[in-house]
């Protein structure tokens, strides 16, 4: 397999993380139990606390969220993938069709990109339509229950962690510029990187192409809102071809996830276009082989999405079952909207430091199954951290995992 090494200058973005899409379905649970204090966490320092917060799952929702999806990027050149054979099993489907709406699409994205047209043709001829694709995009037909402990428990664990640290310690410096440069901690970019592919140990075995020309032509009818998603993956398979074009890597050797996300941060096409930066200067933007190229996207992606230098991620917050306004409060979901004054007023109570954060609040409600939700007082990093996925259960995962990190490099420097 190859990667796609960019140079510095292609862009593209990634539309929902896989991730997103791995979180449980949620059925609302019992809301009644919300009197969970969480236990804070700042996006710097890792203490392990174990916050017990539930939140909505993440369905990347409508509205604001989604118009501004964030997208990783990348620019690319090509090079050599050092996969596993093991974990390249093809996922193979069959011939994508050309149709007249494809004949279509190649004669005007050719001459929009200025990409060969012909080039385009014979690219998409050997695309396959992957009906494994097709269903992975759909929500589940029969959603369970959505559960922050369980969700958490798959990425605050002892392998993560420490394959977590080792990265840590083997990017060190990478990790100290990429903070000092675009304000953006180490733990988090650390974070990032071991919830999307575990230190680049599950980059994605879907040929992109096929996943996004899929996904840009057979998108599932039954999806609510497929007419604006095959929309975005007609974008994202162009940026992709205009990556790969550039860049000389061949289109067909490129692997990631089913929705077309590539490298060590899972950046979409137009991401890796937008945001990914060539980190170590070696001239070339590669998101699989070279960790550092990923240390300094994911700063600068997360600069982009306006990260605060300093600020925490989240506060604890204590809420009372008959005098907190939970309607009110959760009604903008993960963006924050309310002053600490409001915060506080509708019930929500907030202690030492949180009283003094001088930007807006949003209540974060991570459902628990069974058990009483938690709850965290997020801001402006905590929804920063939601446009790499949209979903306060990933971001919270993030959170907490980089505490983790953070709290064992402490020990062993
Ligand atoms: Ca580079």
């Amino acid at each position: 397999m190859q990667v796609i090494k960019t140079h510095p200058k292609s862009s593209h973005r990634k539309p929902f993380q896989g991730l997103a899409s791995m979180v449980p379905a949620l059925v609302m649970g019992a809301l009644t139990a919300w009197a969970v204090a969480i236990t804070p966490v700042h996006a710097q320092t890792a203490q392990g606390a174990e916050p017990q917060q539930a939140k909505r799952p993440a369905k990347p929702k409508a509205q604001p969220a989604q118009a501004k999806a964030p997208q990783r990027k990348k620019n690319a050149a090509p090079k050599k993938q050092s996969s596993r054979p093991a974990r390249q099993a093809a996922v193979t489907g069959m011939p994508l069709a050309s149709t007249a709406q494809t004949q279509a699409w190649v004669q005007d994205a050719a001459q929009r990109l200025q990409l060969d047209p012909i080039w385009v043709q014979n690219t998409l001829a050997q695309a396959q339509r992957l009906p494994s694709v097709e269903r992975l995009v759909l929500p589940p037909s029969s959603p369970t229950a959505k559960n922050w402990a369980a969700y958490r428990a798959r990425f605050i664990e002892p392998l993560r962690i420490q394959a977590g640290v080792r990265f840590w310690q083997n990017n060190r410096s990478a990790l100290e510029r990429a903070e000092r440069e675009y304000g953006v901690p180490a733990s988090v970019i650390v974070g990032i990187i071991g919830v999307e592919t575990l230190y680049g140990q599950n980059t994605g075995n879907f040929r992109i192409l096929d996943a996004l020309a899929t996904l840009a032509f057979h998108f599932p009818s039954a999806h609510p809102r497929a007419a604006a998603r095959q929309a975005f993956f007609q974008s994202e398979l162009e940026q992709f071809l205009l990556l790969t074009s550039r860049s000389g890597a061949d289109p067909l050797n490129i692997r990631g996830s089913y929705a077309g996300a590539m490298g060590l941060p899972q950046f979409m096409p137009s991401s890796w276009a937008k945001f990914a930066v060539d980190f170590d200067g070696d001239g070339r933007i590669d998101l699989f082989g070279s960790p550092t190229d990923a240390i300094g996207s994911v700063a600068n992606y997360f600069k982009a999405y306006d990260w605060r230098p300093g600020m925490p991620t989240h506060y604890p917050v204590t809420l009372t079952p008959g005098q907190t306004n939970m309607d009110s409060l959760l009604a903008p979901d993960i963006l924050p909207t309310f002053s600490v004054a409001s915060f506080v007023g509708q019930g929500a109570a907030l202690s030492g430091a949180a009283l003094q954060h001088p930007g807006p609040l949003a209540l974060i409600e991570l459902l628990n199954g069974p058990d009483a939700p938690s709850y965290v007082a997020g801001t402006e990093n905590f929804y920063a951290i939601t446009r790499y996925s949209w979903s306060g259960y990933y971001a919270m995962a993030v959170i907490d995992l980089a505490e983790a990190l953070a709290r064992d490099m402490q020990r062993k420097p």
